[in-house]
């Protein structure tokens, strides 16, 4: 028995744009030497595979020939797309007869967050729709691509003979995502750090959609169409539009059926139990002498040989995400309406209760909470139930900032000072020193050998936010890339002729700006002399959505600034130590010397 599944990344997990639409593919090729290396070594043995290319998750990337197919397509706009959507699923028989469309915009206004508020099309303006059409060709060609390297894995097991007895379990995470603000957004990284997208921003940018320089994503009020016929969309888990996902389920030995559809209520805690029931094995209580967590969810297996709409063999589905709430139960659903992270309202006890039949009443459109009100109690009694039994509670309201902010346990403490050498690998963000939201300064010991001397010095982060310190053109640099919103600021001293220096940077922090990033002011040091300063606005959230990590001595991944390309690995010169320090205020008498010497008296 063989197992194939594949999935997008989840909803913290994104995609690279290091790997580009060119590493998408590679993605497949992978997949394809591991299985022929498997058959080369271990060919009687079954295989399991995950393959998880990260669609169709931002950043959205497609070769252009793939976008060009699907010019104006979207023309319509959103509602437009809605209304010719649904009767093509109804018809297709993946959603009933009479489901119905829910509305647009369905949380109250004193509970809807602004940014995760939908526009008519018919409000906007040229350049928007033109822009957002952009936005949803590009996505549609992300995933048609994504469509296509999964099908060279399936061809593959066709070609080699192994297809018939592959079970492919084929889905992917959350509902469509409105996390690319009304607007849409060139880099997803602005909405980790609470910062409103710029219309203005995003229209440069419309030729180059889909490429590598936008961590693109498109407005909410596509994540509405993409949800339809569903309320809301991934963040808001007490409504379909942020739960409900295709899941496809090919086994050619084991299944009979051919492209019929089955309606039977099921979650994606249902996987594993069924990949277990099909291979005939049963989850151990005890592994390695460790006790399990019991297995979430029931199999699926029966769902092969039963009619389409057969009784579901689930029984209930507890959801909970950022604040969100909601459960199904014998085919009722209870959904707290409360909007999700960036919220911050923290009222639970004021949330106002749905309820729905879905068993009859698949898009969640009738609210029948005034007509049972004793079944919404024992739905909202089964949902605590579940949130005891699956460590849910306490129920969590803070800002995404705030949740990707807060340290989480570690093995370290957070230091006063972190040292790094050369040679050291790039070190995660979650454990390399934290300079977000507050005052900071970095040193290193250079020795500048030739004239020649170029490269990183220290870099963390990528095009869409980050800062490095660097050499270039016998200059030193300091750019902190906001962002990725243009012109980087730079600090850059006078040329250096070849010898020894303490070269780094002291970022003071002043004030919190409008959107709650450090506006402060910054000075580059050459030794004790301050060489270039001014003022300078510094992020509060973390810089690596595309998994770019501290570097010294190089810019791993997608490099930080335009000044230099690649990973501009330092030349010409050694390094022996770089000081990377959060502030913390110091005596009288230690603050009257220079940053660097301060730095050098408490190097470890
Ligand atoms: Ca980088």
């Amino acid at each position: 028995m063989l197992a194939l599944l594949a999935w997008d990344r989840g909803s913290f997990g994104c995609g690279s744009c290091v790997y580009w639409f060119r590493g998408r593919g590679r993605v497949a090729d992978h997949a394809l030497e591991m299985i022929k290396d498997q058959k080369a070594g271990n060919p009687s043995k079954p295989w399991y595979m995950w393959f998880c290319p990260g669609a169709n998750h931002a950043p959205h990337h497609a070769p252009q020939e793939y976008i060009d197919k699907y010019k104006g397509k979207f023309d319509d706009g959103y509602e437009a797309y809605r209304e010719w959507v649904l009767p093509r699923m109804i018809a297709k028989g993946i959603l009933p007869k009479d489901t119905a469309l829910t509305p647009i915009n369905p949380m109250p206004p004193e509970l809807a967050t602004q940014s995760d508020q939908v526009r008519p099309w018919n409000s906007l303006n040229a350049d928007e729709k033109h822009l957002f059409s952009r936005l949803a060709e590009v996505y549609a060609a992300f995933s048609e691509y994504t469509d296509a390297q999964v099908g060279r894995i399936i061809d593959y097991l066709e070609q080699t003979g192994q297809l018939d007895n592959t079970l492919v379990i084929y889905t992917a995470d959350n509902g469509a995502s409105g996390e690319g603000s009304p607007s849409g957004s060139v880099n997803e990284n602005k909405f980790s750090n609470s910062y409103p997208d710029e219309l203005s921003e995003n229209l440069k940018l419309i030729d180059r959609l889909g490429g590598p320089d936008t961590y693109e994503h498109y407005p909410t009020r596509w994540a509405t169409a993409f949800s339809t016929p569903f309320k809301m969309f991934k963040r808001y888990s007490e409504y379909a539009g942020g739960t409900c996902d295709p899941l496809v389920i090919s086994w050619p030995r084991g299944i009979q059926a051919r492209g019929e559809v089955r309606n039977q209520y099921h979650h994606s805690t249902d996987i594993v139990p069924t990949i277990l029931e099909v291979c005939g094995l049963e989850m151990p209580k005890v592994y390695k002498g460790v006790e399990q967590y019991p297995l979430s969810g029931v199999s699926m297996r029966y769902t092969f040989d039963a009619k389409p709409d057969d009784p579901t063999q689930k029984k209930r589905q507890y959801y909970a995400m950022l604040g969100t709430r909601g459960i199904w139960e014998n085919g009722w659903k209870a959904s707290a309406v409360h909007p999700p992270a960036p919220s911050n309202l923290g009222n639970y006890e004021k949330d106002q209760w749905e309820l729905y039949h879905v068993d009859v009443d698949r898009a969640e459109s009738k609210d029948l909470a005034k007509e049972h009100p004793e079944k919404l109690q024992a739905l909202i009694k089964a949902w605590f139930e579940e949130a005891e039994k699956n460590l849910v509670l306490p129920l969590d309201d803070r800002t995404i900032v705030e949740i990707f902010g807060t340290p989480r346990p570690a093995e370290e403490e957070p230091r006063e000072r972190y040292i790094y050498y050369p040679g050291t690998s790039a070190v995660p963000e979650s454990v390399a020193v934290n300079v977000r939201g507050r005052s900071y300064k970095i040193f290193a010991d250079v020795e500048i050998a030739d004239s020649n001397c170029s490269g990183v010095i220290f870099a963390h982060g990528s095009r869409f936010g980050g800062h490095s310190l660097f050499i270039k053109d016998k200059k030193l640099y300091y750019v902190y890339n906001f962002l990725g919103i243009k012109p980087e600021q730079k600090f850059v001293s006078p040329e250096l002729k070849p010898g020894k220096y303490t070269l780094g940077m002291e970022f003071t922090r002043e004030k919190a700006g409008p959107n709650r990033e450090s506006l402060g002011q910054t000075k580059l040091y050459v030794n004790d002399k301050v060489v270039a300063q001014g003022p300078m606005r510094a992020q509060v959230g973390k810089f690596t959505l595309c998994g770019d990590g501290l570097c010294v001595g190089f810019d791993s991944a997608d490099a930080v600034s335009q000044e230099y390309k690649g990973s501009s690995p330092f030349k010409g010169g050694t390094r022996s130590w770089l000081l990377a320090s959060p502030w913390k205020r110091r005596s009288t008498s230690t603050s009257r010397r220079s940053p660097w010497q301060r730095s050098r008296s408490t190097k470890n």
